[in-house]
């Protein structure tokens, strides 16, 4: 991915944070590494959009039991984010801003979807604020980030990828890396927190 670039917030900009859950950080059922090192910068890009009373959209993987991506019913995954559960929470130390939005995704269990827009609301939320720009961070890089920013482009919105926000799961060595060259290619921005203008 190309380096990154400095940005000035303007009024049509959201904050979006993809699956930072207890289940993906220390201690969780699927923890991706060095996921905790991310929790004070999303908090930071939090308070800045506060600042500037921009929309911040939290995102969550919300399965039932028995959903389809766990391995006892056939797919790739422990068991994780069980709606309800300690692990399904919003991580630890995360700032919860009172008037974040928040999205529920693969919350049944035969679909699997990595992508916030597999839920018809997040465009909708996203529409009724007049969104323009999104900034997006969280967890993983090549699963949740990639199929979110994947999509989000086509629907037609301009893409800012939180470097500093972002851990992947490298199931093989490289995919993270891979997964942020690819958003690249496909249009997406790559910033950094000190890219942020004041
Ligand atoms: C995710 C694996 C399984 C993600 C969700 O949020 O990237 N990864 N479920
Ligand atoms: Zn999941």
């Amino acid at each position: 991915m190309k380096h990154a670039v400095d940005v000035s917030l303007e009024k049509q900009d959201a904050l979006l944070i993809v699956d930072v859950q207890n289940d993906f950080v220390n201690g969780g059922s699927l923890p991706v590494a060095n996921a905790d090192e991310i929790i004070p910068v999303l908090n930071s890009y939090i308070e800045i959009f506060t600042k500037h009373s921009l929309p911040i959209f939290l995102s969550r993987d919300w399965h039932p039991a028995n959903h389809c991506s766990f391995l006892e019913c056939g797919g790739d995954w422990p068991p994780h984010c069980i709606a309800g559960t300690h692990g399904a929470d919003f991580a630890t130390g995360l700032i919860r801003p009172l008037n974040a939005q928040i999205i529920s995704k693969a919350t049944t269990a035969d679909r699997e979807e990595y992508s916030d827009f597999d839920s018809p609301e997040m465009q909708k939320l996203l529409e009724s604020h007049a969104v323009k720009r999104l900034f997006v961070g969280g967890l993983a890089t090549e699963f949740c980030i990639y199929y979110t920013v994947r999509d989000a482009l086509k629907c037609g919105y301009k893409i800012f990828v939180l470097a500093d926000g972002v851990r992947a799961i490298n199931l093989t060595v490289g995919d993270g890396t891979k997964a942020m060259a690819e958003m690249s290619s496909l249009g997406a921005e790559k910033i950094v927190l000190a890219g942020i203008l004041p």
